[in-house]
């Protein structure tokens, strides 16, 4: 029985899936900065600074495969996205290596990409444009993959996550929806299918409205089971009640784009015109 871990355990993402993984991987190890407040007797914690290399090894050591979804998960200050995500990302890797872990799952997110206009379908292999410092360091964790992959043979995946939740919470995230249980598949294909070298996937369900090509997960099993547009209405309604954002509504990366966006805003640069 594969011994998996799983970082950010107390997150938004990880609280959903401590519930969801069990049965498939009933030897779970969690891990954050602190317990979730709800841990089960039946459920394993190990609390890990991500940036301090000797807890991010302690929390691997006899691990075969891990789940990373701790970090710094929104745009913030470049020091708290340093400790977390550059460090805390290289910190997890290298850890995995020493410690002979098989496959690492790693949480991208669509902001590496975020800079892509919405009319603009592009597939997992385009040159990066993260829209934030959060975005830079998602580039920078699937590059430290990369890295790990063909220098050391790890098994590495990146997801980049659209939105995960129950459902699709405005008229942007009916394109980039991830049910959960979706999410669950990806991992699972990431840790267990046997062609896995190095891999990057969308992290999002079944979208008519879908700006990217995620073909290669479909090619390794994926059957997502979420339907975007099932919930249409209520994504509309939501929509309805937040202000026009001329350069959050024009890239892929809404607001991400448009917070701390001091460029001209009638030259918004459509790079698929180039
Ligand atoms: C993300 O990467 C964030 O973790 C999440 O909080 C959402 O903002 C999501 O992207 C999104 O783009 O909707």
């Amino acid at each position: 029985m594969p011994r998996i871990l799983m970082t950010g355990a107390a997150g938004g993402i990880g609280t959903s899936l401590r519930k969801l993984l069990p049965p498939i991987y009933p030897d779970l190890l969690l891990s954050d900065l602190k317990a979730p407040a709800d841990l089960a007797k039946d459920e394993k914690f190990k609390a890990a600074d991500l940036a301090d290399m000797s807890q991010v090894e302690a929390i691997c050591e006899g691990v075969d495969g891990i789940l990373h979804f701790g970090g710094y998960s929104v745009e913030g200050p470049w020091d708290s996205i340093l400790q977390s995500n550059i460090i805390g990302g290289y910190n997890l890797f290298e850890a995995a290596r020493k410690k002979g872990v098989k496959r690492v799952v790693f949480a991208s997110s669509n902001h590496a990409v975020g800079f892509y206009p919405r009319h603009h379908r592009i597939g997992t292999d385009v040159t990066a444009r993260p829209d934030s410092r959060y975005g830079v360091s998602k580039v920078f964790g699937e590059a430290v993959g990369a890295l790990y992959a063909d220098k050391h043979g790890l098994g590495v995946t990146c997801i980049r996550i659209g939105n995960f939740g129950e459902m699709p919470l405005d008229h942007r995230r009916l394109s980039i929806w991830l049910k959960p249980e979706d999410l669950v598949q990806l991992c699972r294909i990431g840790l267990d299918h046997p062609d896995i070298h190095f891999e990057i996937f969308y992290g999002a369900s079944y979208n008519e409205r879908a700006w990217w090509d995620n073909h290669r997960a479909y090619e390794l099993g994926y059957h997502p089971t979420g339907r975007g547009e099932d919930f249409r209405e209520h994504a509309m309604a939501e929509q309805a009640k937040l202000k026009p954002d001329p350069v959050g509504d024009f890239y892929q990366g809404g607001t991400f784009c448009s917070m701390e966006f001091d460029g001209d805003k009638d030259r918004i640069v459509d790079w698929s015109k180039r």
